[in-house]
């Protein structure tokens, strides 16, 4: 194949790579209850390139799709200790656990 045929296919090729940043992530995340996972969701929710978020009540787990060229799972991560849970081997935020309404201290009481 010529150079400049092969040039132009790989400028061609960038947006296509770039755009195709989509990526399926799921968490391990502590909580009790239905307000549990609304704080869960929402905290995940307010970042930018965040969609499809949800908490398994049962499995305790957390799963998103998230756009890799606007956020990472790291960012995910972080909110959702900041609002107080549990994710994965990291401790959530005590003081935003303390504020918790008794029912959702998950360290604490659980429903199951
Ligand atoms: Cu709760």
């Amino acid at each position: 194949m010529n150079m400049k045929i092969t040039m132009l296919l790989t400028i061609l090729m960038v947006p296509v790579i770039a755009f195709a940043a989509e990526q399926k992530m799921s968490l391990k995340v502590s909580g009790n209850c239905g307000s549990c996972k609304k704080r869960i969701v929402k905290a995940a929710s307010t970042i930018d390139g965040v969609t499809d978020a949800s908490w398994d009540k049962s499995k305790k787990v957390f799963t998103a799709t998230i756009d890799d060229g606007k956020t990472n799972v790291e960012t995910v991560k972080r909110a959702i200790l900041e609002a107080g849970y549990d994710v994965e081997d990291a401790k959530g935020n005590d003081e935003a656990y303390s504020k918790l309404p008794e029912c959702c201290r998950y360290r604490d009481v659980s429903h199951d």
